[in-house]
């Protein structure tokens, strides 16, 4: 037998392609480096620095999947999820950013777009020169989007939208809006459609004071009469099955982006236990402090096997739906359970933002609520294990 590596239990580097091991370590060294200085300052003013996006795209990390020729890397599914756990293991808020640009913006433009559509939009969105957003949720409709009320009517020349999108991550400072209305020409199922900065009646107004997710800026979408031409609408998907197509990836890259965040409070943890004594001995040397340990590596270690088992079915096309919530699910609920042990074990300190813990905590409160909430993913597996349905 060999010897354990606490910090790789299970050997998830050996089960990596080089290239992927190549990008894990660019977006690594991009993370620590570039991100991880200005988190804490970005966190405590709510600022977010647009130049993040510019700085992302010149080291490939938006729209990693996307064929080459569009500005991505054409890179795995399996490449997208390391890029996502190195993001948010400095910070959930900065792995929303990468990960709305990519999954929510970049994906649906490439899978449901026009030729036209691609060439304009994608080289921008890949290097980063263009921010993009994508606008699903409504005030009275969050987890249930078939109750949006946005519409979209024809008109001579194209549509006119009328409608709100709350809680959209990055729109007040985004270039591209991607967003899902239903279309009265369409007999009103959803369309998607991509419209641009300052047409007239286009606002996005942030959404200030959040406790949680503070360094990624989120908004609404007011539409008032927005008139746009044929060429926005995304010709090539109609119904619910379009953003949920997008969300399959962005929930996916989620599954990994909260390990980051885990391990990060987990290291963390650690080193504390390792430095500080009370009753005459560290903490790290008491057995309770090393049974929250061991539990925290055991759940990082089954939770990153499981996505990227999830992502190698995603790279075969071969992945359910389910099986995304399965891994969105669990990893998001036992990332925030670990992040809120590794506060406590840090004391009166896991409160200070020096520490950290306390901010990936907060974060994960968000993570486990949006792109489908941790309850509304135990239904989607709910319908799957009986054939029921239990929303309504
Ligand atoms: P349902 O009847 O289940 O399905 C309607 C149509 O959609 C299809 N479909 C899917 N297609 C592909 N992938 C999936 N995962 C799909 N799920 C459903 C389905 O086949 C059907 O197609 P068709 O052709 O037969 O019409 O729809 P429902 O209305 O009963 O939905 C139920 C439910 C709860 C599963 C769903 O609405 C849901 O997942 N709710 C959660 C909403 C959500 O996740 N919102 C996310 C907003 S975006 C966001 O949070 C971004 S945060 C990003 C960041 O900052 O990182
Ligand atoms: P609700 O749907 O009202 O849910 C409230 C509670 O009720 C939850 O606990 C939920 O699990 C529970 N619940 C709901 N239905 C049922 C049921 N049938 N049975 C049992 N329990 C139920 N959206 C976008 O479109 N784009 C974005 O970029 C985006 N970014 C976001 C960024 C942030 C910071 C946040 C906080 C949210 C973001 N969202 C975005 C919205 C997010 O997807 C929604 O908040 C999420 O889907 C939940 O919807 P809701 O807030 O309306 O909660």
């Amino acid at each position: 037998l060999s010897r354990f590596e606490w910090e790789d239990a299970l050997r998830l580097d050996g089960q990596l392609t080089e290239d992927e091991w190549m990008l894990r370590d660019a977006s690594r060294s991009f993370s620590q480096e570039k991100l991880q200085p200005r988190v804490i300052r970005a966190f405590a003013e709510e600022e977010t620095d647009p130049a993040i996006f510019r700085e992302m795209g010149e080291m490939g990390l938006l729209g990693v999947t996307v064929p080459a020729e569009y500005g991505g890397l054409g890179a795995s599914y399996v490449a997208y999820g390391l890029v996502a756990r190195e993001v948010e293991r400095v910070d959930s808020g900065y792995r929303s950013m990468m990960s709305v640009q990519s999954s929510l913006v970049m994906y649906p433009i490439y899978a449901y777009g026009s030729e036209e559509q691609r060439r304009k939009y994608l080289p921008k969105l890949a290097s980063g020169e263009f921010i993009g957003c994508f606008g699903l949720t409504e005030p009275d409709a969050g987890s249930d989007p078939a109750g949006m009320k946005t519409t979209a009517k024809k008109t001579a020349a194209g549509y006119v939208l009328n409608g709100t999108k709350m809680w959209i991550s990055n729109s007040p400072i985004a270039d591209v809006f991607v967003v899902w209305a239903k279309s009265e020409a369409h007999g009103g199922k959803i369309r998607g459609f991509v419209l641009d900065k300052g047409t007239k009646g286009l606002s996005a107004p942030k959404i200030g004071g959040k406790l949680s997710l503070r360094a990624s800026i989120t908004g609404e979408i007011v539409m008032d009469n927005v008139e746009v031409g044929e060429k926005a609408l995304l010709p090539h998907v109609e119904g619910l099955k379009g953003p949920f197509g997008c969300l399959n990836r962005a929930r996916y890259g989620i599954s990994w982006g909260v390990l980051g965040a885990a391990e990060s409070c987990f290291h963390a943890a650690r080193q504390y236990g390792l430095d500080r004594k009370q009753f005459g001995k560290h903490l790290a040397n008491t057995q309770i402090y090393q049974l929250k340990l061991a539990n925290m590596l055991t759940e990082i270690s089954l939770g990153l096997q499981a996505s990227l088992q999830v992502g190698r079915l995603l790279d075969d096309a071969n992945a359910a739906p389910e099986m995304i919530s399965v891994v969105k699910r669990n990893n998001c609920g036992k990332a925030l359970e670990i992040a809120r042990v590794a506060r406590d074990m840090h004391g009166g300190n896991g409160i200070s933002e020096e520490f950290q813990v306390i901010r990936h905590m907060v974060n994960l409160e968000t993570v486990n609520t949006y792109e489908g909430t941790h309850d509304v993913h135990a239904l989607i597996l709910g319908r799957a294990i009986t054939g029921l349905q239990a929303f309504y």
